[in-house]
């Protein structure tokens, strides 16, 4: 049923290649509520405005552009326009325009969400999916869903200090209103997430498209590392306790451990040391933790064994080392149903696990929901070398219409 592509997608992401480049790290940089992030909502709004659809922001920062009169048992897609530091163009951007595109299709073979007894359809954008800005990823569909509590989502700060409430406010959403929207929640009958792969799963399977099987379970710690901040000059080096020499044995034990534990996956991306002199041993160092597993409780073993090696560090060098959950997506599963029509409706297409969360995952277990990927040539991501051909980019706007036509 997928008709000839028609380029809408390659020319919509075309339309925002250079909002949020990074110039120092490559790629782009485009934190939830940025100058870029803000460019992009205000361009997938006036995408779909031109689409005829109705627009609204909810006060947890979520994008619904409508298609159709009727709220109840609609057909939600969507993902992201938020990205990681120095991340690719397609993390999030792929899924948005391929809905905006899909909608064109869906017209283009006369098909009107909403009318002739047909389902409304919602294009969705969730705000900090990945957690880079306020450090929970999926920030958006956590609130909509009540998985975060709202003051603790109203307090988290940046590392300027804002709270996601002054910067919800700032951008003309009322942070007291934030928080669960069952309402909005129940609305919604299906939600699909179409976006880039990212890893070599698809180049692996020949196939430019995927329907997903599940959603790795993985968390977020922080490690806080105290010593004595000093002079590196005039101290001895027997008189140091010098947090960054237990953060560099922490960053060791996390591979060792990982790399000894079947299917886990653990990364420390993120060192911060205080003050961060070159001629001055840090008073402190924050270190941040992603571990990920199939198991949930496999994940919790691996913290712990890190933890434990870390508190060793730590005692050796004279420091003390604390250790707080910042985040945890259990593994996730996806609406068994929908996944067999996804795989009726897109002929041939394999499953594929992702070691990737998405706010699909973080839906899954509130309403039947369904992802797609798409083929990602280098199998590189959260980073510059992300990357999408035009014709499978292109292709997926026709597969996604293929999807939201067999569901409507
Ligand atoms: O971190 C993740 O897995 C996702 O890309 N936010
Ligand atoms: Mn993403
Ligand atoms: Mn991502
Ligand atoms: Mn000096």
């Amino acid at each position: 049923m997928t008709s000839e592509p028609a380029n809408t997608v390659t020319t919509l992401l075309g339309e925002i290649a250079d909002v949020g480049r990074d110039a120092q790290r490559g790629g782009y940089s485009r934190p939830v509520y940025s100058t870029a992030e803000l460019d992009l909502r205000s361009w997938f709004i006036a995408a779909a405005e031109r689409r005829g659809l109705e627009v609204l922001t909810d006060p947890n920062g979520i994008i619904w552009a409508w298609c159709g009169p009727e709220r109840d048992d609609s057909l939600v897609t969507g993902s992201h326009l938020d990205s990681v530091p120095g991340g690719g163009a397609f993390d999030g951007p792929l899924g948005v325009a391929a809905a905006l595109a899909a909608v064109d299709e869906l017209r283009a073979r006369g098909v009107q969400p909403g009318q002739d007894g047909k389902r409304s359809l919602a294009l969705t954008v969730f705000p900090e999916e990945e957690g880079s800005r306020f450090g929970i990823a999926c920030l958006g569909s956590r609130l909509l869903t009540g998985a975060i509590d709202a003051d603790k989502a109203r307090n988290l700060r940046d590392a300027e200090g804002n709270t996601f409430a002054e910067l919800s406010a700032r951008n003309g959403v009322d942070p007291a209103y934030l928080g669960a929207d069952a309402d909005s929640l129940a609305h919604i009958g299906q939600f699909i997430e179409l976006h880039v792969e990212q890893g070599r799963g698809l180049i692996d399977m020949g196939s430019p498209i995927a329907v997903a099987g599940s959603i790795l379970g993985h968390g977020r710690w922080k490690f806080t590392i105290s010593g004595q901040g000093n002079h590196a000059g005039t101290t001895l080096m027997v008189d140091r306790a010098d947090p960054m020499v237990v953060a560099a044995q922490i960053v060791l034990s996390v591979r060792k451990v990982a790399a000894a534990q079947e299917d886990a996956r653990a990364t420390v991306g993120r060192i911060q040391p205080t003050p961060g002199g070159t001629n001055v041993i840090a008073s402190k160092v924050e270190l941040w933790l992603d571990v990920r597993h199939p198991d949930d409780a496999v994940t919790a073993a691996v913290v712990e064994k890190i933890h434990g090696q870390a508190q060793i560090a730590a005692a050796n060098e004279g420091c003390t080392v604390t250790l707080t959950e910042e985040s945890l997506s259990p593994t996730t599963g996806f609406d068994a149903g929908l996944q067999a029509e996804l795989r009726r409706l897109l002929p041939g297409a394999p499953v594929l696990d992702s070691g990737a969360g998405h706010d699909a995952g973080v839906l899954a277990p509130y309403l039947p929901t369904g992802m797609l990927f798409i083929r990602n040539p280098t199998g590189v991501s959260h980073s510059p070398e992300e990357a999408v051909e035009n014709s499978d980019a292109d292709y997926a706007a026709g597969a996604l219409a293929d999807v939201l036509e067999g569901l409507l």
